[in-house]
């Protein structure tokens, strides 16, 4: 299986995830997930390039504001900071290759903890991914993208690139440049910025203006770094509201937007949309990818969904095929995820502590991704989906309709123009009619 398996085996008993189409009732298969089908011509692997979240799957022991850690996972037994950091290495490229994909996305302290010092990080990260790159050359996994943890250490407490003490944005822009250069190393298709901690909690202590400048600062000083150094992917900044900001400056993809154009990083950067990030935004996971697009920017997704009764970051593994649905008839649409992929930053629930449950999470939520992917594929290619969509638009088909699309219509011709044609008459938006028709095909 092109898998290399550390001197350990972690997941015993569970052997090489398959394709095993529809029929099969084996819950270590896949049932819709067929790597290699082609799907609007492309393979569905390409479609997706579905990434393992280092963080959620392999460092995250299950902790909460109100108990220790339930995981009990073998590799994070060790007293060894070293050998913990190679065992969860090879426990991750184990259970990536398990599973039959070849991406796994990580921050920097993921792979090994943080030293105390920064030549003593730069260290560490420097052995782990020499270990990482050996276990590359036996495997094709690689990161879909790097990024930097600047949320958690107590010196972030007032934010990282828009802390308001220069010492600790330095401090931030030296623990991104190893980022970078991990990645780089590691052949990582992308770099992720997400914003945690840069926003605020009250303005009276806040010079928002001076933040936001230091942060398109710092961003172009970390672009500029990356491409000096050779780095072709995409930078993408993954937009989320609020949590542990109060008001956060990445709020959503709009804001997003206006922030890279203002500060013109709109060549650079695009952006990773969350699910969860979107609904904690009071939007819709489809309008935030829409609104991507809009802008040319929409770069890779973070795949999760959050809960209807929690107003906070649940991270639960994407099950909900409606939505997932309606978010890859926008990006098929729109041409597909612009040099990211489908990252799952989810996690199993905190009473989910078996080893197979690693296992369960994504492979459905793979599969949900790969039978929706099938059933917009019907949609938009055997029904009147794309003809009603565009019907609603018509009137601007017709003359003096394309006029005014070009922009050669003035205030004084529409006056006119409406007097000519009198009252509109009320045209149906038929959105019932919409909805049965993408319920009539999930089967
Ligand atoms: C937090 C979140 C992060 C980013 C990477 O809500 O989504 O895990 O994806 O820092
Ligand atoms: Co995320």
């Amino acid at each position: 299986m092109g898998t290399i398996i550390g001197q350990k085996e972690f997941f015993k008993g569970i052997g090489q995830i398959k394709f095993e189409g529809e029929e099969s009732d084996n819950p270590l298969a896949y049932r819709f997930y067929d790597k290699n089908q082609l799907v609007f011509g492309k393979p569905m692997k390409e479609h997706f390039k579905f990434a393992v979240a280092y963080w959620h799957s392999f460092v995250n022991s299950g902790n909460d504001p109100f108990g220790v850690g339930t995981k009990k996972y073998p590799w994070m037994e060790s007293k060894d900071t070293t050998k913990r950091a190679h065992q969860k290495m090879d426990a991750a490229f184990e259970f990536i290759s398990k599973l039959d994909l070849e991406y796994f996305c990580f921050h920097d302290f993921d792979l090994i903890d943080e030293g105390n010092s920064i030549s003593e990080s730069e260290k560490r990260l420097n052995d782990i991914s020499d270990y990482c790159l050996l276990k590359m050359e036996k495997s094709n996994i690689k990161p879909l993208w790097g990024t930097a943890n600047l949320f958690s250490n107590p010196r972030y407490m007032n934010g990282a690139a828009t802390n308001p003490d220069f010492n600790v944005v330095s401090y931030a822009a030296a623990q991104v440049k190893n980022a970078i250069d991990i990645t780089l190393k590691l052949k990582g298709e992308n770099y992720v910025f997400w914003g945690g901690r840069e926003g605020y909690m009250s303005l009276l202590n806040t010079d928002m203006k001076r933040e936001l400048d230091n942060l398109a600062t710092f961003l172009h000083m970390a672009k500029d770094y990356g491409r000096s150094q050779g780095f072709k992917g995409c930078f993408f900044i993954e937009p989320k509201p609020m949590e542990p900001s109060k008001h956060q400056y990445d709020y959503d993809a709009a804001t997003v937007i206006g922030f890279l154009k203002e500060y013109g990083l709109d060549k650079d950067f695009k952006l990773n949309i969350e699910v969860n990030h979107a609904t904690l935004a009071n939007h819709t996971f489809d309008h935030e990818l829409q609104t991507a697009a809009n802008s040319n920017m929409l770069g890779s997704i973070d795949a999760n969904r959050g809960d209807y009764q929690n107003g906070w970051d649940t991270d639960q593994f994407p099950n909900n095929i409606y939505e997932i649905i309606e978010a890859l008839l926008v990006i098929i649409r729109s041409g597909g995820l612009q040099g990211g992929g489908i990252n799952f930053d989810a996690k199993t629930r905190r009473n989910s502590t078996d080893l197979e449950d690693l296992f369960y999470s994504h492979i459905g939520g793979i599969d949900i991704f790969a039978r929706s992917l099938l059933i917009t594929q019907k949609i938009i290619e055997d029904s009147d989906y794309i003809s009603m969509l565009n019907n609603r638009y018509s009137s601007f088909e017709t003359d003096t309709g394309k006029k005014f699309t070009r922009g050669k219509l003035t205030m004084e011709d529409m006056n006119a123009y409406a007097k000519k044609s009198n009252e509109p008459k009320l045209k149906s938006g038929n959105q019932e009619l919409f909805e049965n028709l993408i319920n009539r095909h999930i089967r």
